[in-house]
């Protein structure tokens, strides 16, 4: 009888095991490139999309890369006339839905590279998120896309 009990609780906690996991969040790089260099400048910056298709809220936190010394978040805030870049602590991807990093908007800043990022050229980079996972991937340099809203 008592072991026939045990056996019920076990069972019990894998079915709750298996009804909580589809809950967790399921981020995905869609795309990420990163801009090509401008001549002088230490820094550099990746966009791309992320998307959530859990049903939780995930936050990207971190990224590194072999590339830059560090890795910041950034998103531009409008200040009168200016656009100026302001680092963030996370960056969140609601449940099932999409984030855009692109010029003018959230990005990722690489912080003192180690080289220029030169077009066609493939760096591997590692996003990392709120609950723990990380996304390795491999970005390629693209050119950069100028418009009034790209500066950066
Ligand atoms: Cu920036």
């Amino acid at each position: 009888m008592r072991y026939i009990y045990k056996m019920l609780l076990l069972s019990l906690s894998t079915s709750v095991l298996l009804f909580v996991s589809p809950a967790f969040a399921e981020v995905e790089v869609e795309s990420l490139w990163l801009r090509e260099s401008i001549p002088g400048q230490p820094n550099g910056a990746g966009f791309g999309v992320l998307r959530n298709s859990g049903e939780q809220d995930i936050l990207l936190i971190g990224a590194s890369s072999d590339i830059a010394d560090d890795i910041e978040i950034h998103q531009h805030v409008r200040e009168g006339e200016q656009m100026r870049m302001e680092q963030m602590d996370a960056l969140v991807v609601p449940a099932g839905e999409r984030v855009t990093l692109q010029p003018g908007g959230y990005h990722l800043m690489l912080m003192r590279l180690n080289g220029p990022l030169v077009i066609d050229e493939e760096h591997e980079l590692v996003l990392i998120f709120s609950d723990g996972s990380e996304i390795s991937l491999t970005a390629p340099v693209k050119a950069l896309v100028t418009n009034h809203h790209a500066r950066h």
